[in-house]
């Protein structure tokens, strides 16, 4: 129950309504992984949005389905417990706050580091059984780093980039610096009347990711939106049967910018809880990030100016949400 009102900076201006949707108003790339054609559909995704839908992605449903009953479980424990696991920095349990610079949603999740080896955070406390629920999360992360690497091989194929593991050994490499996150957005049941004023209550601040590649996966509850060019934002309709991908940060950087990271958003729902989990790739800590030399035209120049995924990640953590994170790379 909300007894206190919410604070303003909870609020964000809603979208643009699409409801006299122009005969051309996008739709978000729809791409099955079991075609021969996929690569090419991929890269225009990549291109044009940032961001896509995958079917046929091989990732068992089993492993889905007890990944989301165990993180249900945890989210709906007391909050005394679930404190156990905080705070997030750099793992662990966090709620309402975002980041370490004042952000703040209408969201609790659990940041784990994707290598699931350190006993961050205690998995002790979610289960009697912490090995099942290792177990459980090791399976779902293995299966999904998997299909971003066929993703990322694709699209490197497909721009004719050899080796065409340039992208995914970023990820495949034991010290790869991946995290994965579970965000839980309760309903808000306060909500309806601000919706009435026009107000959308931010569950999960824009930002881009910065990150190479992000692999999501929600409930049928909506709130996910994405940034389109003009500057509007497109509601994305939630399928829990489909994964969503974004480009990060780091893939436009050594793409040149020719794909897109996109802004997204979440926004709280009043009636039912959200729940999304989300496998981030990103390269080991050392690892330089700069326009791959092979994709380069003759005489292209390089946009950004080159940085190790550690100087970004930490220039990123010391970001708000909104910042413009790779403004500070950009060579001008
Ligand atoms: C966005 C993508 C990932 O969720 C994340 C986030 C991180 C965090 O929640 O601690 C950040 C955010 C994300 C970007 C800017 C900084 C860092 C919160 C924030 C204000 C884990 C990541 O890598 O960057």
């Amino acid at each position: 129950a909300i007894s206190k009102p919410l604070p303003e900076l909870f609020f964000v201006k809603p979208c643009k309504p699409n409801n006299n949707n122009p005969p051309n108003f996008p739709t978000i790339p729809l791409i099955d992984l079991s075609r021969s054609d996929s690569k090419h559909l991929l890269v225009k995704a990549c291109q044009e949005f940032g961001f896509f839908k995958v079917v046929n992605h091989g990732v068992p449903m089993k492993f889905i389905s007890k990944l989301e009953s165990e993180a249900i479980k945890f989210f709906s424990s007391p909050l005394s417990l679930k404190q156990k696991a905080g705070p997030p920095n750099p793992f662990g349990y966090g709620n309402k706050r975002l980041g370490q610079n004042g952000d703040f949603g209408w969201v609790e999740y659990l940041l784990l580091n994707a290598k699931l080896d350190q006993k961050n955070p205690p998995f002790s406390i979610f289960d009697e059984n912490p090995e099942k629920i290792l177990r459980i999360v090791k399976d779902y992360v293995t299966a999904v780093k998997k299909m971003a690497c066929e993703i990322l091989e694709l699209l490197a194929d497909e721009l004719k980039l050899k080796p065409r593991n340039v992208f995914s050994k970023l990820l495949m490499d034991e010290q790869s610096d991946s995290v994965f996150r579970v965000n839980y957005y309760p309903p808000c049941p306060d909500l309806q009347e601000h919706e009435t004023k026009g107000k959308k209550l931010i569950g999960f601040g824009e930002h881009t990711d910065p990150q190479i590649i992000s692999v999501l996966r929600s409930n049928n509850t909506s709130g996910l939106e994405i940034s389109l060019r003009d500057g509007s934002w497109m509601s994305v309709p939630p399928d829990s049967n489909s994964f969503f991908i974004n480009v990060g940060d780091s893939l436009q950087v050594m793409t040149n910018g020719r794909f897109k990271s996109v802004k997204h958003r979440v926004v709280a729902n009043s009636s039912k809880s959200r729940l999304s989990m989300i496998y981030f790739g990103g390269p080991p800590l050392s690892e330089k990030i700069a326009p791959l030399p092979s994709l380069m035209e003759r005489e292209e120049a390089s946009l950004y100016k080159e940085f190790t995924w550690f100087e970004y990640k930490k220039s990123a953590f010391n970001s708000r949400l909104s910042d413009n994170r790779l403004g500070l790379f950009e060579k001008r």
